[in-house]
């Protein structure tokens, strides 16, 4: 099962972390990371492919897993590992047709109510959030809290479940307490592109 050997999702920002999608992948996975998703709102989609591309070929190298944000076109030229799909974005039936059953598709909510109508659909995880308030999402959703991750536990039984949004090394074991497989981070790895690695690998070692 995916998230069985998946304890961090981190997420790629170029801007927060000044670094290519391809650097991030690489720093990131020397400090563990197995499953990286490559998530970008500001570029073009030919030099997110151009860079998605070189992101990929690094990951295989490497034994890890690429999700694409969005854009399941970019995930299918790819033959990337997966996608993850927002509210807005492709429905995830249309998005398992256009990759196939192997491969990993996530779907974003940001209520109970979402979260249990997307726990029916064919995708492999649901992401949850925001848990705490974040300021990698210009849009994000109101915060959930601990206790709105619980209901949502309670309301999917054992459905794979990734916690995103403010989620640091200070409140990360909670947030797993609460009821989360895996957990999404962005600025908690990114911040400081120096320290990328050692975050990571700092972050592990607390789960
Ligand atoms: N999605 P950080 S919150 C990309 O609620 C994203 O669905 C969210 O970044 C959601 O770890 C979020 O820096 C940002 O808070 C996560």
């Amino acid at each position: 099962m995916l998230l069985r050997e998946t304890r961090i999702y981190p997420l790629t920002d170029v801007r927060l972390s000044g670094l290519s999608h391809a650097e991030q992948v690489i720093r990131l996975s020397h400090g563990g990371a197995n499953l990286i998703q490559l998530r970008e709102k500001n570029l073009t989609p030919r030099e997110f492919f151009k860079q998605a591309e070189e992101a990929s070929h690094i990951a295989r190298q490497r034994g890890v897993r690429i999700v694409i944000n969005d854009r399941v076109d970019i995930a299918v030229a790819l033959e990337a590992d997966g996608v993850h799909l927002g509210q807005e974005d492709l429905p995830p039936e249309a998005a398992r047709r256009l990759l196939g059953d192997r491969a990993i598709i996530g779907v974003s909510t940001h209520t109970v109510e979402q979260a249990r109508r997307a726990a029916r659909l064919p995708v492999n995880y649901l992401a949850i959030g925001p848990i705490f308030a974040t300021s990698s999402k210009s849009d994000s959703e109101p915060v959930l809290g601990l206790d709105g991750l619980r209901n949502v536990r309670d309301a999917i039984g054992d459905f794979p479940l990734v916690a995103i949004g403010g989620i640091s090394h200070e409140n990360a074991l909670e947030v797993f307490k609460s009821g989360a497989d895996a957990i999404a981070v962005i600025s908690a790895l990114l911040a400081n592109p120096n320290e990328v690695a050692e975050r990571t690998k700092r972050l592990l070692a607390l789960l």
